[in-house]
């Protein structure tokens, strides 16, 4: 090793050989640094298999750095004098090594980039902060292309995602099958007793059970089930699940994206998320092999179409739309929404069984998929008026894939209308009728879908119509949903009264959630 190396930290969702911060630098002059630190395990309480996860992936990724002939430090969170935070533990580093230098990605989170834009004041030595390229577009790139628009519409930014990656794009420049987005076609009700191919699951080996270990004595307060743990935490792994993603699940992807089935935890998704965040996997290299599924007829396009979407697409505009935004996003809540959060979103003890399967299969895989998330959990929150603040912590806290920059946007924008529509142009709100149809959940239910109103009644019919009605002044100037006060004048006002008093009965039934589950 020559004298005064360079110090690379390298944060748990930065788990890639080919981090910006390691382009070109050489091994014997390079010490790279990972940190196990009390501040980000518990900055909220996080669910234990996300702690889980970070920690093994991350300790996974540091023997591969070794067995590649690096120089790893790397502190673990119980080493004697960690001081639980990156800036306290890269200045110990920087007593140890004496580095002429400190190289790091960019943080994906706002709380952590503020940190880390302190250093170069904090520190004797140079620092110098490097973009995340793993992103396909840039923070200046995004802000270019948000200047000026009225409306940060997502297909406008998709498509010049497409144009740029060059996905499933013709000479022409037109896109194959002559389409953008081919979403009318993926909204297929479950069928039957629609069951996905098994995903792979890992078995913990020695690292991961180490892990399983501590997290189980030092978290043993937080949110949800320690294992069974079986998440992918190499990219060796994760490459194993999109593998099986692409062989088995890809091509039923699209139309049964929307899909909802009691006890079927991920049907057809890929379930990658955790692995593309943390960076075990390439987000565009699984869409080229999306593409090429459609190329070689394995897959239909509106199921590639529809993939590379959530990927180019959604995944790249949330994150430039978080950082855009930051830091007043945390704060939206043009709603004016106060009501806590419900405890059975903590205990799943609700007789509302979508909600009650969406939250089992949170607490059992730290994971739900999308349109649980959105109109299941999300809609509840949106009709409920629940505080923006106590949502958020929620869905950081509970999801393995969880980061402020991609939970954020979801919670606050999409599902919450906080932003007053920056993102969406009109609520997802929905009626139990929506979630009928995507679903099998209302048949076994112990309140009644059909029944709009009283006793028995699906909460979500009186909800909805109560949303509509206290936020009337602000949604019916808005062209696509004014047209749903027409339908509610003509209701009369008996009925209406019978759906705000059976929204209020309800609201009135609800426990807001004890202090501690989020947050100490
Ligand atoms: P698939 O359905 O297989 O989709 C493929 C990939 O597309 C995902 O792995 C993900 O990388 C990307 N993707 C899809 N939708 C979105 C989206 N709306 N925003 C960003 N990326 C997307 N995703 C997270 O990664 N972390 C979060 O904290 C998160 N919070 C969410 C909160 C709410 C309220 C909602 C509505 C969505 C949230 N999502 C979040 C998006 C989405 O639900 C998850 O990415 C998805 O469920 C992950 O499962 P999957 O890998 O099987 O996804
Ligand atoms: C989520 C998480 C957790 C629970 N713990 C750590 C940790 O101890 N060390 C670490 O480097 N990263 C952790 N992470 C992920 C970070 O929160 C994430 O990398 C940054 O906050 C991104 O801005
Ligand atoms: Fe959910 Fe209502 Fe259906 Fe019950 S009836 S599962 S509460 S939508």
């Amino acid at each position: 090793m020559a004298s005064n190396p360079i110090l690379i930290p390298i944060l748990g969702d930065q788990l890639t050989r080919t981090l910006a911060s390691l382009h070109g630098r050489a091994k014997d002059d390079s010490v790279i640094l990972m940190m196990e630190v009390w501040d980000e395990a518990t900055y909220v309480k996080h669910h234990k298999q996300k702690i889980a996860l970070i920690f093994s992936a991350m300790r996974h990724f540091a023997a591969e750095l070794k067995e590649a002939g690096w120089q790893v430090d790397y502190v673990k969170l119980t080493d004697g004098n960690n001081s639980g935070s990156f800036t306290g533990e890269v200045a110990r580093a920087i007593e140890r090594h004496d580095p002429r230098a400190v190289h790091v990605v960019e943080a994906s989170e706002w709380r952590v980039q503020q940190a880390i834009e302190e250093w170069p004041d904090k520190f004797a030595c140079e620092v110098e902060i490097a973009p995340d390229d793993r992103f396909l577009c840039s923070h200046a790139e995004f802000e270019e292309w948000a200047e000026g628009r009225k409306h940060l519409t997502m297909e406008h930014f998709y498509r010049k995602m497409r144009r740029k990656t060059g996905l499933l794009m013709l000479d022409n420049g037109k896109p194959k099958g002559g389409e953008w987005n081919l979403d009318k076609q993926n909204r297929e009700p479950p069928k039957g007793d629609m069951k996905a191919p098994a995903r792979p699951r890992f078995e913990p080996d020695e690292i991961t059970r180490e892990v399983l270990a501590l997290v189980e004595e030092k978290f043993s307060d937080h949110f949800g089930d320690l294992e069974p743990f079986e998440w992918p935490v190499t990219s060796a792994e994760a490459e194993q699940a999109a593998d099986a993603f692409f062989a088995e699940r890809i091509e039923n992807f699209g139309p049964h994206q929307d899909a909802m089935v009691f006890g079927s935890d991920d049907l057809y998704h890929s379930m990658l998320s955790t692995s593309i965040n943390c960076g075990l996997l390439d987000p565009i290299t699984l869409c080229q092999r999306a593409e090429k599924a459609y190329e070689e007829g394995r897959a239909p396009l509106n199921s590639v179409e529809g993939f590379i979407r959530q990927i180019i697409g959604w995944r790249e505009y949330i994150r430039g739309f978080y950082w855009h935004f930051m830091p007043g996003l945390e704060e939206a809540n043009d709603l004016e929404a106060t009501r806590g959060l419900p405890e059975f979103f903590w205990t799943g003890e609700t007789d509302m069984r979508c909600l009650s399967d969406c939250i089992r299969s949170t607490k059992e895989n730290a994971h739900a998929h999308h349109i649980q998330r959105l109109m299941v959990l999300g809609n509840f929150c949106l009709l409920a008026g629940i505080d923006p603040r106590a949502v958020q912590d929620w869905y950081l806290a509970v999801y393995a894939d969880a980061y402020q920059w991609v939970e954020l946007p979801n919670v606050s924008s999409m599902i919450l209308y906080a932003d007053g529509g920056a993102l969406a142009t009109k609520p997802y709100a929905a009626s139990g009728n929506y979630i009928n149809k995507m679903s099998d959940y209302c048949k076994e239910c112990s309140y009644s879908v059909s029944k709009k109103t009283g006793d028995g009644a699906c909460p979500f019919n009186p909800l909805y119509w109560h949303f509509m009605d206290r936020h009337r002044d602000r949604l019916s100037s808005n062209h696509r949903i004014g047209r749903i006060y027409a339908t509610w004048d003509r209701m009369g006002d008996e009925k209406k009264d019978d759906y705000l008093s059976s929204a209020e009965k309800f609201l009135k039934t609800l426990e807001p959630a004890r202090d501690g589950w989020a947050r100490d």
